[in-house]
């Protein structure tokens, strides 16, 4: 059997995000964030693939499993005491915007949300895990999506200024790793999330999606600049969602088509965020699409300055195209699209599993771009059933997880700088895309169910005890 290395020091860990976890929506003087005005379930799917959603609670509709999510806010002590047990190195996290600046706008920040990040980070720190804090996590506050229009309005990149500011002095001696935008290239398929606005109805897309992507960039650049100069032994990353985009099959014209598609949603945002330039390819596309960007003196130099340190990813699934879809089965539950790959199987939610294409993927982004990389999601949403004696065996997990783990051990082998790995969903939280809590990723399993209802008890899944010895081992034992 072979046996794997890991570097010396490599960052093991988990992930989570804010508004999937925290609850206590409206505690410490937090405001409303998209997340929070976002219903669960099939609801979830449809608003945010479709135009003209309003950002109006309705409570009487809908339910909102973000509001309460698993209770982090009051219960994050026990959950980091598991976290600790399973020996993480590292715990990634997000901050939520509107527990700092609840509208957005406001001139100074909310010393209640600074102070129990504060209290996060000192309990991590008891255990020796440093955060990986993730600055904006699908959490714009809602003010600034209606009274602003989100990232379309260069506005924002002033409120988003004041934010980082205010977190890199607070937090300086406390957070050494850090990333500006989750899933920045998400913004591409789900506009609600990453750029904080619904397309209207009548409205051509590409014009403001691409307008906000610019104001992300720049605000992206300041926060490195920020950051690089208020704790300069800190590192800050860009964090894109990575895909990679197979041919479906050798016909030159679909293998074009698989590279335009790749480019296209995978490296854009990236080549922008670590090269400090817009890609060749994609003037092109603005040509043809009459985009024309509105840019500031100076915004080209600072998007040069403000280039990352390292490229944080989410890895889930690959995606197989082809030109002509017509003949062809969807690969369902898919966000990114793509047709069914015959050699893959999926999640229950369409997921396609696909550890070989997590190496394919290391080595594509560090051979474009040679800067340290970091798995920073990746993981299996699946039901789980609690057994009669209130054991969880989530073998199905283990056995994703394991086989992207040897995938990142020959990756590291085919020399790619690989800094950690923090699979999503550590502990069961709310799902983005559905706000389900059925759909599960954790080591941990939390009793809180899809209607609400639950304890919100904490359990040790079988895969708990099978990452602690991947830890204790770093990655030899899998
Ligand atoms: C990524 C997001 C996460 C997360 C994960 C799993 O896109 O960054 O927030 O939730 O995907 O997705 P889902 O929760 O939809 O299964």
């Amino acid at each position: 059997m072979k046996q794997f290395k890991f570097p010396e020091g490599f960052l093991w860990g988990g992930a989570t995000a804010a508004n999937q976890m925290e609850g206590g929506f409206y505690e410490g003087n937090k405001g409303l964030n998209i997340a929070d005005v976002l219903p669960g379930g099939k609801e979830r799917l449809s608003i945010l693939q479709s135009p003209g959603f309003n950002f109006e609670i309705d409570r009487d509709k809908y339910s909102y499993p973000n509001h309460e999510g698993i209770d982090f806010y009051h219960r994050y002590k026990e959950d980091i005491a598991l976290f600790a047990e399973m020996g993480f190195k590292v715990f990634r996290m997000s901050i939520a915007w509107t527990r700092i600046f609840p509208n957005g706008n406001e001139l100074t920040a909310n010393e209640e949300g600074l102070a129990f990040y504060d209290r996060v980070f000192d309990e991590l720190h008891k255990y020796g895990i440093e955060p990986v804090v993730t600055i904006s996590h699908y959490e714009m506050p809602v003010n600034l999506v209606k009274e602003f229009g989100g990232w379309r309005n260069r506005e924002v990149v002033t409120f988003f200024e004041r934010y980082v500011n205010a977190i890199f002095n607070r937090y300086k001696n406390k957070v050494k790793y850090w990333m500006t935008f989750n899933e920045i290239n998400s913004g591409l398929i789900m506009p609600i999330m990453g750029l904080g606005f619904s397309i209207q109805k009548e409205e051509d897309k590409y014009q403001p999606t691409f307008q906000a992507f610019h104001h992300q960039f720049v605000a992206s650049s300041i926060a490195v600049k920020a950051c690089h100069e208020i704790i300069p032994d800190a590192q800050i990353g860009c964090m894109i969602l990575y895909a990679p985009v197979y041919s479906y099959d050798s016909n030159p014209k679909n293998v074009m088509y698989a590279l335009q598609e790749e480019r296209f949603f995978n490296y854009f945002c990236a080549d922008v965020q670590v090269r400090g330039e817009y890609p060749a390819f994609i003037n092109r596309f603005f040509k043809e699409h009459n985009i024309e960007i509105d840019m500031k003196d100076g915004d080209l130099e600072l998007i040069k300055e403000g280039t990352v340190d390292y490229i944080g990813f989410s890895y889930y699934m690959s995606r197989t195209e082809i030109k002509d879809k017509s003949d062809l089965e969807n690969s369902q539950g898919n966000l990114i699209g793509g047709v069914k790959n015959p050699f893959l199987k999926a999640s229950d939610w369409g997921w396609e599993i696909d550890p070989e294409g997590l190496r394919i993927s290391l080595n594509q982004l560090y051979d474009r771009y040679q800067v340290p990389l970091f798995v920073v999601e990746n993981g299996l949403g699946a039901y789980d059933k609690v057994e009669e004696d209130g054991s969880i065996n989530d073998h199905y997990r283990i056995d994703y997880l394991r086989g992207h783990i040897k995938a990142m051990a020959e990756s590291i082998e085919d020399g790619v700088n690989l800094m950690g790995y923090t699979s999503w969903g550590c502990i069961d939280l709310v799902s983005a895309s559905s706000g389900e809590f059925s759909k599960r990723y954790g080591f941990i399993y939390v009793d809180k169910q899809d209607d609400g209802s639950g304890t919100l008890e904490r359990k040790k899944k079988k895969s708990f005890f099978w990452y602690k010895d991947v830890i204790a081992s770093n990655g030899e034992k899998l």
